[in-house]
Protein backbone atom coordinates (compact mmCIF):
# COMPACT_ATOMS: atom_id res chain seq x y z
CA UNK A 1 0.00 0.00 0.00
CA UNK A 2 2.72 2.11 1.06
CA UNK A 3 6.18 3.22 -0.68
CA UNK A 4 8.69 1.54 0.21
CA UNK A 5 7.83 -0.76 3.12
CA UNK A 6 10.03 -3.06 4.50
CA UNK A 7 9.65 -4.89 7.84
CA UNK A 8 12.95 -3.99 10.06
CA UNK A 9 14.74 -6.58 10.87
CA UNK A 10 13.22 -9.31 8.49
CA UNK A 11 15.13 -8.35 5.11
CA UNK A 12 17.26 -5.16 6.05
CA UNK A 13 20.89 -5.92 6.83
CA UNK A 14 22.24 -4.67 10.40
CA UNK A 15 24.79 -1.82 8.04
CA UNK A 16 21.79 -1.11 6.21
CA UNK A 17 19.71 -0.24 9.13
CA UNK A 18 22.29 2.18 10.70
CA UNK A 19 21.99 4.15 7.67
CA UNK A 20 18.73 4.53 7.65
CA UNK A 21 17.20 7.88 7.37
CA UNK A 22 14.13 7.98 9.74
CA UNK A 23 14.29 5.79 12.37
CA UNK A 24 18.00 4.49 13.79
CA UNK A 25 18.71 7.93 15.04
CA UNK A 26 18.49 9.06 18.40
CA UNK A 27 14.79 9.41 18.07
CA UNK A 28 14.46 5.35 17.80
CA UNK A 29 16.67 5.28 20.91
CA UNK A 30 14.99 7.68 22.74
CA UNK A 31 13.97 6.63 26.54
CA UNK A 32 15.91 4.18 24.81
CA UNK A 33 17.70 1.91 26.60
CA UNK A 34 20.73 -0.64 25.48
CA UNK A 35 18.16 -3.43 25.85
CA UNK A 36 16.43 -1.81 22.82
CA UNK A 37 19.05 -1.09 20.85
CA UNK A 38 20.62 -4.73 20.88
CA UNK A 39 16.80 -5.37 19.77
CA UNK A 40 16.56 -3.72 17.10
CA UNK A 41 19.17 -5.92 15.62
CA UNK A 42 17.40 -9.25 16.39
CA UNK A 43 14.85 -10.77 14.28
CA UNK A 44 11.35 -9.03 13.80
CA UNK A 45 9.61 -12.31 15.79
CA UNK A 46 11.60 -11.68 18.90
CA UNK A 47 10.81 -8.30 19.68
CA UNK A 48 8.28 -7.14 21.65
CA UNK A 49 6.41 -5.27 19.32
CA UNK A 50 5.24 -2.79 21.74
CA UNK A 51 8.68 -1.44 22.22
CA UNK A 52 9.76 -1.41 18.71
CA UNK A 53 8.40 0.79 15.79
CA UNK A 54 7.12 -2.79 13.91
CA UNK A 55 7.30 -1.24 10.31
CA UNK A 56 8.95 1.03 8.48
CA UNK A 57 5.81 2.28 6.11
CA UNK A 58 7.45 5.66 5.28
CA UNK A 59 10.74 6.34 3.77
CA UNK A 60 12.19 9.56 3.51
CA UNK A 61 9.88 12.08 4.71
CA UNK A 62 9.85 15.76 4.71
CA UNK A 63 11.36 16.88 7.94
CA UNK A 64 8.47 19.30 9.32
CA UNK A 65 9.84 22.82 10.33
CA UNK A 66 6.86 22.91 13.13
CA UNK A 67 8.20 20.16 14.72
CA UNK A 68 10.00 20.35 18.33
CA UNK A 69 12.99 18.82 19.37
CA UNK A 70 11.63 17.92 22.77
CA UNK A 71 12.13 14.38 23.68
CA UNK A 72 9.63 11.44 22.40
CA UNK A 73 7.14 9.72 23.89
CA UNK A 74 8.22 6.19 23.90
CA UNK A 75 6.40 4.31 20.85
CA UNK A 76 5.50 1.44 23.72
CA UNK A 77 3.18 4.66 25.52
CA UNK A 78 1.95 6.29 22.58
CA UNK A 79 0.51 2.76 21.34
CA UNK A 80 -0.40 1.52 24.43
CA UNK A 81 -2.08 4.64 26.16
CA UNK A 82 -4.76 5.38 24.43
CA UNK A 83 -8.40 7.08 24.34
CA UNK A 84 -10.72 5.48 22.26
CA UNK A 85 -14.01 5.34 24.08
CA UNK A 86 -15.62 2.94 20.87
CA UNK A 87 -13.22 0.60 22.11
CA UNK A 88 -13.65 0.93 25.60
CA UNK A 89 -12.61 3.55 28.53
CA UNK A 90 -9.83 1.90 30.01
CA UNK A 91 -6.01 3.66 28.67
CA UNK A 92 -4.95 -0.12 27.29
CA UNK A 93 -8.48 -0.93 26.15
CA UNK A 94 -7.96 0.27 22.65
CA UNK A 95 -4.77 -1.45 22.05
CA UNK A 96 -6.08 -5.02 23.24
CA UNK A 97 -8.79 -5.01 21.68
CA UNK A 98 -8.03 -3.72 18.91
CA UNK A 99 -5.13 -6.12 18.18
CA UNK A 100 -7.36 -8.74 18.82
CA UNK A 101 -10.26 -7.43 15.84
CA UNK A 102 -7.41 -6.64 13.68
CA UNK A 103 -9.05 -3.26 13.27
CA UNK A 104 -9.16 -1.42 10.60
CA UNK A 105 -8.88 -4.44 8.25
CA UNK A 106 -6.79 -3.38 5.65
CA UNK A 107 -8.32 -6.38 3.50
CA UNK A 108 -11.16 -4.26 3.22
CA UNK A 109 -11.69 -1.02 1.32
CA UNK A 110 -11.66 2.26 3.86
CA UNK A 111 -13.72 4.87 2.33
CA UNK A 112 -14.05 8.73 3.18
CA UNK A 113 -16.39 10.83 1.73
CA UNK A 114 -15.80 14.86 1.44
CA UNK A 115 -19.38 16.04 1.61
CA UNK A 116 -20.81 19.34 2.33
CA UNK A 117 -20.43 22.96 0.95
CA UNK A 118 -17.66 22.12 -1.82
CA UNK A 119 -17.62 21.88 -5.61
CA UNK A 120 -15.44 18.92 -5.70
CA UNK A 121 -17.15 16.55 -3.26
CA UNK A 122 -16.46 12.98 -3.74
CA UNK A 123 -16.32 9.55 -1.33
CA UNK A 124 -12.85 8.14 -1.73
CA UNK A 125 -11.04 5.08 -0.92
CA UNK A 126 -8.25 5.74 1.47
CA UNK A 127 -5.21 5.03 -1.02
CA UNK A 128 -6.47 7.39 -3.69
CA UNK A 129 -8.04 10.24 -0.81
CA UNK A 130 -4.05 10.27 0.36
CA UNK A 131 -1.98 10.29 -2.90
CA UNK A 132 -1.76 13.24 -4.24
CA UNK A 133 -0.41 14.30 -0.96
CA UNK A 134 3.15 15.07 0.30
CA UNK A 135 3.60 13.03 3.20
CA UNK A 136 6.00 14.63 5.88
CA UNK A 137 7.15 13.92 9.75
CA UNK A 138 6.23 16.78 12.37
CA UNK A 139 7.11 16.37 15.58
CA UNK A 140 3.88 17.61 17.68
CA UNK A 141 2.99 18.14 21.55
CA UNK A 142 -0.25 16.19 22.23
CA UNK A 143 -1.86 17.77 25.58
CA UNK A 144 -4.98 15.34 26.69
CA UNK A 145 -7.54 17.47 28.90
CA UNK A 146 -7.18 14.84 31.68
CA UNK A 147 -4.13 16.25 32.11
CA UNK A 148 -1.47 14.16 30.52
CA UNK A 149 0.97 15.01 27.88
CA UNK A 150 3.45 13.37 25.03
CA UNK A 151 5.49 14.31 21.80
CA UNK A 152 4.74 12.21 19.10
CA UNK A 153 6.02 12.24 15.43
CA UNK A 154 3.61 11.95 13.66
CA UNK A 155 3.91 11.31 9.54
CA UNK A 156 0.76 13.05 8.23
CA UNK A 157 0.08 16.02 5.13
CA UNK A 158 -1.72 19.47 6.15
CA UNK A 159 -5.61 18.94 6.32
CA UNK A 160 -5.59 22.40 4.74
CA UNK A 161 -3.94 20.55 1.09
CA UNK A 162 -7.20 18.18 1.12
CA UNK A 163 -9.25 21.46 1.60
CA UNK A 164 -7.64 23.21 -1.32
CA UNK A 165 -8.54 20.29 -3.22
CA UNK A 166 -12.26 20.02 -2.32
CA UNK A 167 -12.77 23.90 -3.14
CA UNK A 168 -15.05 24.58 -0.45
CA UNK A 169 -17.49 27.50 -1.29
CA UNK A 170 -18.54 30.82 0.02
CA UNK A 171 -21.38 29.02 2.79
CA UNK A 172 -18.36 26.76 4.21
CA UNK A 173 -17.66 28.29 7.59
CA UNK A 174 -16.81 25.00 9.61
CA UNK A 175 -15.83 21.13 8.85
CA UNK A 176 -17.65 18.68 10.24
CA UNK A 177 -15.14 14.98 10.90
CA UNK A 178 -16.95 11.97 11.22
CA UNK A 179 -15.58 8.77 12.86
CA UNK A 180 -16.46 5.05 11.56
CA UNK A 181 -18.99 3.49 13.40
CA UNK A 182 -19.72 0.13 13.53
CA UNK A 183 -22.03 -1.43 16.54
CA UNK A 184 -20.69 -4.71 15.81
CA UNK A 185 -17.51 -4.31 16.63
CA UNK A 186 -17.49 -1.42 18.89
CA UNK A 187 -17.95 -1.08 22.92
CA UNK A 188 -21.83 0.06 23.32
CA UNK A 189 -21.55 2.13 26.08
CA UNK A 190 -23.62 5.35 26.49
CA UNK A 191 -20.77 7.70 27.08
CA UNK A 192 -21.04 9.44 24.11
CA UNK A 193 -23.69 9.70 21.34
CA UNK A 194 -22.22 7.64 18.22
CA UNK A 195 -20.38 8.45 16.08
CA UNK A 196 -17.63 10.71 17.68
CA UNK A 197 -17.80 13.43 15.72
CA UNK A 198 -15.68 16.59 15.56
CA UNK A 199 -15.29 20.16 14.14
CA UNK A 200 -13.13 23.20 13.50
CA UNK A 201 -14.12 26.34 12.37
CA UNK A 202 -12.60 26.98 8.73
CA UNK A 203 -10.02 29.38 9.32
CA UNK A 204 -8.48 26.83 12.14
CA UNK A 205 -9.00 23.38 9.17
CA UNK A 206 -6.93 25.46 6.84
CA UNK A 207 -4.17 26.30 9.59
CA UNK A 208 -0.72 24.37 8.68
CA UNK A 209 -0.63 23.30 12.28
CA UNK A 210 -3.41 21.02 11.12
CA UNK A 211 -2.23 17.40 10.24
CA UNK A 212 -4.20 14.49 8.71
CA UNK A 213 -2.25 12.15 10.38
CA UNK A 214 -1.77 8.66 8.48
CA UNK A 215 1.22 7.40 10.35
CA UNK A 216 3.74 7.57 13.89
CA UNK A 217 7.14 6.86 14.30
CA UNK A 218 7.52 6.42 11.06
CA UNK A 219 5.30 3.46 11.15
CA UNK A 220 1.48 2.81 9.99
CA UNK A 221 -0.71 4.80 12.55
CA UNK A 222 -2.36 1.57 14.58
CA UNK A 223 -6.33 1.06 15.37
CA UNK A 224 -5.97 2.39 18.70
CA UNK A 225 -4.19 5.53 17.52
CA UNK A 226 -7.09 6.15 14.39
CA UNK A 227 -5.54 4.20 11.84
CA UNK A 228 -6.16 5.08 9.23
CA UNK A 229 -6.45 8.48 9.37
CA UNK A 230 -7.09 10.68 11.81
CA UNK A 231 -7.09 14.60 13.07
CA UNK A 232 -4.33 16.40 14.94
CA UNK A 233 -4.84 19.60 16.12
CA UNK A 234 -1.71 20.15 18.25
CA UNK A 235 -3.14 23.60 20.39
CA UNK A 236 -5.87 22.10 21.28
CA UNK A 237 -6.78 18.99 24.03
CA UNK A 238 -6.57 15.98 22.54
CA UNK A 239 -10.34 14.99 21.89
CA UNK A 240 -10.66 17.22 19.16
CA UNK A 241 -8.01 14.81 17.63
CA UNK A 242 -10.88 12.62 16.27
CA UNK A 243 -9.91 8.97 14.90
CA UNK A 244 -10.53 6.67 12.07
CA UNK A 245 -11.81 9.42 9.85
CA UNK A 246 -15.03 7.89 7.14
CA UNK A 247 -16.60 11.29 6.36
CA UNK A 248 -15.27 15.20 6.43
CA UNK A 249 -17.93 17.71 5.68
CA UNK A 250 -18.12 21.45 5.03
CA UNK A 251 -21.13 23.24 6.89
CA UNK A 252 -22.66 26.59 7.07
CA UNK A 253 -23.02 26.70 10.70
CA UNK A 254 -21.27 25.41 14.00
CA UNK A 255 -20.89 21.68 14.03
CA UNK A 256 -21.75 20.09 17.58
CA UNK A 257 -18.85 17.55 18.77
CA UNK A 258 -19.81 14.28 20.43
CA UNK A 259 -18.06 15.52 23.58
CA UNK A 260 -20.14 19.00 23.67
CA UNK A 261 -23.53 17.25 23.28
CA UNK A 262 -22.11 14.97 26.41
CA UNK A 263 -21.18 17.55 28.73
CA UNK A 264 -21.96 21.46 26.72
CA UNK A 265 -20.15 23.09 30.13
CA UNK A 266 -17.13 20.65 30.26
CA UNK A 267 -16.24 20.51 26.59
CA UNK A 268 -17.01 23.90 24.28
CA UNK A 269 -16.42 23.54 20.47
CA UNK A 270 -12.74 25.47 20.80
CA UNK A 271 -11.26 23.02 23.41
CA UNK A 272 -7.89 25.19 23.07
CA UNK A 273 -5.18 24.57 25.82
CA UNK A 274 -5.36 27.12 28.02
CA UNK A 275 -3.61 26.86 31.56
CA UNK A 276 -5.86 29.90 32.65
CA UNK A 277 -9.31 28.13 31.92
CA UNK A 278 -10.12 25.43 34.28
CA UNK A 279 -11.96 22.49 33.56
CA UNK A 280 -14.72 22.61 35.75
CA UNK A 281 -14.37 19.64 37.51
CA UNK A 282 -10.08 19.90 37.86
CA UNK A 283 -7.44 22.32 36.80
CA UNK A 284 -5.60 22.49 33.71
CA UNK A 285 -2.84 24.76 34.81
CA UNK A 286 -0.25 22.05 34.83
CA UNK A 287 0.38 18.30 32.72
CA UNK A 288 2.07 15.20 33.29
CA UNK A 289 4.81 14.36 30.52
CA UNK A 290 4.07 10.64 30.15
CA UNK A 291 7.80 9.54 31.44
CA UNK A 292 8.02 12.19 33.39
CA UNK A 293 7.17 12.01 37.23
CA UNK A 294 7.18 16.09 38.11
CA UNK A 295 4.41 18.46 36.72
CA UNK A 296 5.03 20.30 34.20
CA UNK A 297 3.21 24.23 33.48
CA UNK A 298 1.04 24.06 30.54
CA UNK A 299 1.63 26.30 28.01
CA UNK A 300 -0.78 28.75 26.67
CA UNK A 301 -2.03 26.96 23.39
CA UNK A 302 0.13 24.21 24.56
CA UNK A 303 3.13 26.24 22.81
CA UNK A 304 1.72 27.26 19.76
CA UNK A 305 0.60 30.71 20.31
CA UNK A 306 3.29 32.03 17.56
CA UNK A 307 1.12 30.04 14.95
CA UNK A 308 -2.40 30.41 16.25
CA UNK A 309 -3.26 33.33 18.38
CA UNK A 310 -4.30 35.53 16.07
CA UNK A 311 -7.11 33.52 15.04
CA UNK A 312 -8.61 34.17 18.48
CA UNK A 313 -8.05 37.87 18.26
CA UNK A 314 -11.17 39.74 20.26
CA UNK A 315 -12.61 36.38 21.44
CA UNK A 316 -13.11 35.60 25.31
CA UNK A 317 -11.48 32.66 25.47
CA UNK A 318 -13.36 32.12 29.22
CA UNK A 319 -16.56 31.77 27.09
CA UNK A 320 -15.27 30.41 23.76
CA UNK A 321 -13.70 27.26 25.89
N1 LIG B 1 -13.25 8.44 17.45
C1 LIG B 1 -12.59 8.84 18.53
N2 LIG B 1 -11.60 9.73 18.42
C2 LIG B 1 -10.92 10.14 19.52
C3 LIG B 1 -11.29 9.67 20.82
C4 LIG B 1 -12.35 8.72 20.90
O1 LIG B 1 -12.72 8.25 21.99
N3 LIG B 1 -12.97 8.33 19.75
N4 LIG B 1 -10.61 10.13 21.93
C5 LIG B 1 -9.96 11.44 21.80
C6 LIG B 1 -9.14 11.76 22.96
S1 LIG B 1 -9.95 12.20 24.40
C7 LIG B 1 -7.76 11.81 22.90
S2 LIG B 1 -6.83 12.34 24.21
C8 LIG B 1 -7.06 11.35 21.68
C9 LIG B 1 -6.07 10.27 22.05
O2 LIG B 1 -5.27 9.93 20.95
P1 LIG B 1 -4.17 8.78 21.09
O3 LIG B 1 -4.82 7.62 21.77
O4 LIG B 1 -3.72 8.47 19.70
O5 LIG B 1 -3.05 9.34 21.91
O6 LIG B 1 -7.95 10.83 20.69
C10 LIG B 1 -9.14 11.56 20.52
N5 LIG B 1 -9.88 11.04 19.39
MO1 LIG C 1 -8.27 13.37 25.70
Amino acid sequence: MFIGKKRLGEDIAASEITDHPIYLDRRKFLNGTAAIATASLLPFSMLNAKSAVPEASYLNLKQSPYSTDEGLTTYESVTTYNNYYEFGTGKSDPAIRLESINFPDKSKPWRVSIEGECDKPGEYDYDDLIRPFTLEERIYRFRCVEGWSMVIPWVGFPLADLIKRAQPNSRAKFVEFTTFYDPEIMIRRNVLDWPYTEGLRMDEAMNPLTLLAVGLYGSELLGQNGAPIRLVTPWKYGFKSIKSIVKIRFVESMPQSAWMKAGPKEYGFYSNVNPDVDHPRWSQSKERRLGEFLKRKTAMFNGYEEHVAHLYTGMDLTKNF
